[in-house]
């Protein structure tokens, strides 16, 4: 008789390819739209060992405590912030993530949305779809070249973000918990500095609570009428009130942001904004890189059941 299947909760619905494959290795429960979690939780308490999550989702103490057979949670995502990495270390459970699948494709974005703040893509696109051009023309935008991008993270997609910018012939500066002598790019121990010394401001931090709010109206005012905020990290990292006050009042010249403090709900008084561009959280979201991401959940979880090592292991 051959094995029986593994018993994996799975909180959110991840890369729907993906989950068709977990389907039909491991017997899956999902959580999503379950009106009654305690009646959810009570049959599966004494054999599930694995938890399939996700950065936005997470997976707190209370799950943990109600599936206490748990020996691992996977994180489809690089940030697993809104896991209680804590929760899980004191319960010996072991937690991995998404990393370098999803580099590339972050920074593409990141530099994508540069270039639509800067050079007014998505606003000249509105402009034509609504017959200005008829009337009149756009104003101009902002040049790449010989600018300065100050990037507030040098991690994996920090670099991958450096490397693009550099290609369209910018200057990098970062910021970050120390300086990387061997990259060559000049470093800021203070993040108002380096938001007075540059055009646009990149986030490509970790989330969670040390980065929280870290860009105050503060570092705002020291971008300046000209700088431009991008973040493709988390919403989390910016005092999100302070930056629509930015906006507003000229502070900053523009945003280009694809993470928000509460999402999916983005400020309304951004909706009006010209100068600011919005996407919905898809960093990640192409179906190469999400099906990468999908299949190192699946590695993780048939490592573990496996008792071999974990491929991406964070905790
Ligand atoms: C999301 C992300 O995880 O990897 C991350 O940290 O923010 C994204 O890739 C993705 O939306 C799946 O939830």
């Amino acid at each position: 008789m051959a094995d029986a299947k593994h018993d994996v909760v799975i909180v959110t619905p991840i890369y729907a390819p993906s989950l068709q494959r977990l389907d039909e290795l491991f017997t899956l429960h999902r959580l999503w739209d379950v009106k009654d979690r305690a009646a959810f939780y009570a049959p599966l308490a004494s054999k599930v060992r694995a938890i399939g999550s996700s950065g936005h989702a997470g997976a707190d103490a209370a799950m943990m405590d109600a599936l206490p057979k748990t020996e691992i949670i996977t994180c489809f995502g690089v940030g697993y912030y809104a896991i209680d990495i804590a929760a899980a270390k004191a319960r010996r459970i072991a937690v991995t993530n998404t990393p370098d699948v999803l580099t590339d494709d972050v920074a593409d974005l990141a530099l994508g949305l540069l270039i639509d703040v800067a050079r007014r893509i998505s606003r000249g696109d509105r402009f034509v779809r609504a017959g200005g051009w008829l009337k009149g023309s756009l104003e101009f935008g902002t040049a790449l070249k010989g600018k300065k991008v100050g990037i507030v993270g040098l991690g994996r997609i920090g670099h991958a973000t450096a490397k693009r910018a550099e290609a369209f012939g910018m200057e990098i500066l970062y910021h970050g918990r120390r300086p990387q002598p061997e990259v060559g790019y000049r470093y800021y121990p203070d993040l108002i500095g380096l938001a007075r010394d540059c055009d646009f401001l990149v986030l490509t931090l970790p989330g969670g609570p040390e980065t929280r709010n870290l860009v105050t109206a503060d570092v705002l005012a020291a971008l300046g009428p000209q700088g431009m905020l991008i973040n493709v990290a988390r919403g989390s990292t910016v005092d999100e009130p302070a930056l629509v006050a930015a906006l507003k009042s000229g502070a900053i010249g523009g945003a280009a942001l694809d993470v928000f403090a509460d999402e999916p709900r983005v400020p309304a008084e951004l909706m009006g904004m010209d100068n600011v561009v919005l996407q919905p959280h898809v960093g990640s979201a192409t179906h190469g890189t999400r099906g990468a991401m999908g299949q190192l959940v699946i590695d993780n979880l048939l490592a573990h059941f496996a008792g071999k090592p974990l491929l991406t292991r964070v905790a």
